[in-house]
């Protein structure tokens, strides 16, 4: 093998060892750079006579080039490689499944509310929403509570800052206050009406919403829910509410056959005033009558506080809990398991 040969040969394999684009660069200058061999011998070529130095340049330039191949197939090698591995190492199995986002869903006893909500709207009923934190007036006043009454006692009412002495500010105990802010605004609107002796068009509105007391054990939380109803007009009578009730139960419930029992009782904001209870036909609750509500004929006094005179206005209201109604619906049987944020639990209704 001559000299030459054996240079691209020496070339090639010096080139082979190299790992890394910078060790080939390295190898590269031992050949190809300023004082490298190949460059070396093409100086060596000034000193030859003009014959050899044809033949002679000829042949190093063939070499040269054999080098430069030599140099550019590795390059190639090493970015192939290079390439091989970012592929590798950036792999991804396709065939993995999919990390799963779990959706997230109602509280069950917001899915009761939308329940009442839509119940009650297909029955004319609008839905009034409105502040938590109230007046005395609202809360307890407008809706014939004595001043003396043990409800409104620090024991049982949760009392907050930014009242006065004598408009003290509380966190509501029931939604009826809403329901007393919804008739004033109602009986405002239509004032002039009522007044020339109109007939004003009936109120029909339902409360949902939280509510508070200052009381805690397995079967009451501090923070529970409410829904009141309010239908307000110059013919609706205690019929009326047996209807709309027995109609929402049984759609409520799923459960044509329930019956319902209107049990004398008394509220300061209702005369006469009865509790609702209902009693299953069939399935696990069957033949146990279970108190779902509170109801009763507007107190005069209240029909007076919205406004209205009681000699031409008169209707029912109710109040029920959604917290229990959620319970009877789906057999859970401690109130707690509502308010623990368990999503075992909580989960189960989605
Ligand atoms: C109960 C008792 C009741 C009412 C709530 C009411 C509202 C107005 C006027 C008159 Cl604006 N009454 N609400 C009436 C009777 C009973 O609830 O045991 N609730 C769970």
């Amino acid at each position: 093998m001559n000299e030459l040969d054996a240079l691209v040969e020496s070339a090639t394999s010096s080139f082979a060892q190299a790992r890394t684009p910078a060790d080939l660069e390295n190898a590269k200058a031992q050949f190809l750079g300023k004082s490298g061999r190949i460059t070396e011998l093409m100086k060596g070529l000034a000193a030859l006579p003009v014959e050899e130095k044809k033949s002679r340049g000829a042949a190093i330039n063939l070499a040269k080039q054999g080098v430069e191949a030599a140099l550019i197939a590795r390059r190639q090698a090493l970015a192939d490689a290079e390439l091989q591995l970012q592929l590798k190492a950036e792999a991804m199995d396709v065939t993995l499944p999919g990390r799963q986002r779990s959706s997230g869903g109602l509280h069950p006893v917001s899915l009761t509310l939308e329940r009442i909500e839509a119940i009650f709207g297909s029955m004319g009923f609008d839905v009034a929403e409105g502040p938590e934190i109230e007046t005395d007036w609202f809360n307890f006043t407008a809706l014939n509570t004595p001043e003396d009454h043990p409800a409104r006692s620090m024991h049982d009412t949760f009392y907050v800052e930014g009242g006065t002495e004598t408009a003290p500010n509380l966190l509501r105990t029931h939604t009826s206050p809403m329901q007393i802010r919804y008739a004033v605004q109602h009986v405002k609107t239509h004032r002039a009406l009522i007044d020339a002796g109109g007939t004003m068009p009936e109120i029909r509105v339902i409360a949902p919403g939280r509510t508070y007391l200052v009381d805690s054990d397995a079967t009451h939380s501090p923070m529970f829910h409410q829904c009141e109803g309010l239908w307000i007009g110059q013919n609706v009578s205690f019929k009326d509410l047996k209807v709309v009730f027995t109609d929402f139960c049984r759609t409520f419930f799923e459960s044509d056959d329930l019956v319902l029992r209107f049990r004398p009782s008394f509220f300061p904001f209702t005369e006469p005033s009865a509790e609702i209870d209902i009693q299953f036909q069939t399935g696990p609750l069957a033949g146990r009558w279970l108190e779902v509500a509170g109801s009763g004929q507007v107190h005069p006094n209240v029909v007076r506080n919205m406004g209205l005179d009681p000699e031409h206005y008169i209707g029912f209201a109710f109040g029920m809990g959604p917290d229990r109604l959620t319970m009877l619906r789906y057999g859970v049987n401690d109130l707690r398991l509502f308010f623990d944020g368990d999503l075992r639990f909580l989960t189960q209704f989605q």
